[in-house]
């Protein structure tokens, strides 16, 4: 049996992670987040492919590649998951799950920053618990998935 492909995607600024903020965004980098999700995948039995993007429109196309290429999708969208209703369309318009991360609370931010559009079309949001809410995720999706392929 083929080894089960799950996406891990990240959205605008998340390459800065480390390197800016690091009280807010954990002292760990991109590629140590991978190195967790690497590790967190060997562990689930799955392949991941990892990526991040600056660019709304690629993390669309990346999202319409998983219908074919992914079982699944781990999304950290960033600021995109509160502001693209074209992410939130192109999460509708796959059927493969989609689970939306976020390393801080993103209901405690800011009051002026926007509530997730992202959050109506994931199968579920996971936030709050710094870098862990990636292998967290992880987790879950493919608890989702096993769910799915025994009924
Ligand atoms: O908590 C998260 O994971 C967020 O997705 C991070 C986004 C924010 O807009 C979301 O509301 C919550 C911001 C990503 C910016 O990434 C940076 C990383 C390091 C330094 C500066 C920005």
């Amino acid at each position: 049996m083929a080894i089960r492909k799950i996406m891990v995607l990240n959205g605008p600024n998340l390459n800065l992670l480390g390197l800016r903020e690091p009280e807010l965004y954990g002292p760990g980098t991109l590629e140590d987040v991978r190195l967790l999700c690497e590790a967190e995948a060997a562990e689930l039995g799955v392949r991941i492919d990892f990526r991040q993007t600056n660019h709304e429109g690629i993390l669309l196309d990346w999202v319409h590649e998983a219908q074919t290429g992914a079982a699944g999708i781990v999304i950290n969208a960033a600021a995109l998951a509160r502001t693209s209703l074209s992410l939130h369309d192109a999460v509708k318009g796959i059927t493969v799950p989609v689970v939306e991360i976020h390393i801080t609370n993103i209901y405690q931010r800011d009051a002026w920053r926007p509530s997730s559009y992202l959050s109506k079309a994931a199968v579920g949001v996971i936030c709050g618990f710094g870098h862990d809410v990636y292998p967290l995720g992880m987790r879950a999706l493919c608890n989702h998935l096993n769910r799915k392929k025994a009924v």
